[in-house]
């Protein structure tokens, strides 16, 4: 049976600010975070564009050609991959309405052009996979924007990163809400179905994050059945929140076990490991954590995955096809709970 491979990003291990109050860590090093991943059984690396290359607007594409490769370098040397590359448009200034989507043509024009050079970063670090959490493509107020002319903008700006790279596949990453009062694209629905009106509909898929299906009342593992029964499931971004407030990125399964066990079943049923494609998590350590252990939350997540793998594989097959041949699913219920309250 195929191995699942685990993924992470360099911002899963941070200095603990948040919107009301200042860092309360050190910052650890780059290179310090990526020789965590291999000790904690990770492999992957999830980057922004300005991960891997640092001020990438500022710099040309030769320049942005050298720091690359220099980051493929490093990630070899530790035996890691880059999973994907997304383009961080939602803290540059022009962005401040959004990229693809902004009423101003030159933000827009702006957002495509920085998506190919993260493109371009992908390429160089030796994946075909990138992610658009698509931050600011919505509104705070509905009258600001004409969500019919924004979907055909996004579909324009999709098409375009398509034709720029004939191996790039785009996976986007739905949140329904935060920073904006109300996201374009907000579901797992809305990207398959933008993913037919693009030019290379294989080419476009998504990434589903369990807290932002949480976060528009949806169950995260029927938002990846969805994605699955689509072909469309090229990454997650496993966490867990606790109830509708802001994006908590909590550890996996620390808030709902069951919600979790469900998570894993989906991905179980898809043959998710078999496709090589990363479990990937986005967790946040608690502003609490000091420094020398803001990193166990990763490690947590991993090993209650793993967990819940094994749970799901050792599931009685019988009991649960007898439940629901009998449509007893008080029984299958109970049966679930069992299983996962033993030891
Ligand atoms: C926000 C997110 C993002 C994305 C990341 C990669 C900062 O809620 O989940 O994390 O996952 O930008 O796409
Ligand atoms: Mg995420």
């Amino acid at each position: 049976m195929a191995d699942y491979r685990f993924s992470f990003g360099p911002w899963n291990i941070h200095e603990g600010a948040d919107p009301f109050g200042p860092p309360v860590r050190a910052t650890v090093e780059f290179g310090q975070k990526l020789g965590l991943y291999r000790q904690m059984g990770f492999e992957g690396v999830q980057f922004h564009d300005d991960d891997a290359v640092a001020n990438v607007e500022e710099k040309s594409f030769d320049q942005i050609q050298k720091e690359a490769s220099a980051m493929k370098k490093l990630l070899d040397d530790q035996g890691l991959v880059a999973e994907f590359v997304a383009p961080r448009l939602w803290e540059t200034p022009l962005g401040v309405d959004g990229g693809y989507t902004a009423n101003d043509p030159a933000a827009r024009r702006w957002a495509i052009e920085r998506s190919k050079r993260a493109i371009d970063i992908a390429n160089l670090l030796g994946t075909n996979l990138m992610v658009l959490w698509l931050a600011r493509e919505g509104t705070y107020i509905r009258e600001s924007k004409n969500a019919i002319e924004a979907y055909h903008h996004l579909r324009d700006a999709l098409n375009q990163l398509l034709e720029h790279s004939p191996q790039i596949e785009l996976a986007i990453e739905p949140k329904p809400n935060e920073p904006m009062d109300q996201a374009y694209v907000p579901t797992i629905g809305h990207a398959v179905a933008m993913s037919y009106q693009t030019c290379d509909p294989r080419r476009v898929g998504g990434l589903i994050e369990s807290a932002h299906a949480l976060l528009a009342g949806l169950d995260p593992a029927d938002e990846m059945g969805f994605a699955l029964a689509h072909d469309k499931l090229w990454s997650v971004h496993l966490n867990d929140q606790n109830g509708l407030k802001f994006d908590q990125d909590k550890s996996f399964g620390s808030v709902n076990l069951r919600c979790a066990f469900n998570q894993v079943r989906m991905l179980e049923l898809g043959g998710y490991a078999q496709t090589g494609r990363f479990v990937g998590l986005d967790v946040k350590a608690m502003r609490t954590q000091k420094v020398e252990q803001a990193h166990l939350h990763l490690q947590n997540s991993r090993a209650v995955f793993l967990t819940l793998v094994d749970k799901v594989r050792t599931f009685p097959q019988e009991i649960q096809q007898q439940c629901v041949a009998d449509r007893n699913y008080e029984a299958l219920e109970m049966a679930v709970l069992e299983h996962l309250l033993a030891k």
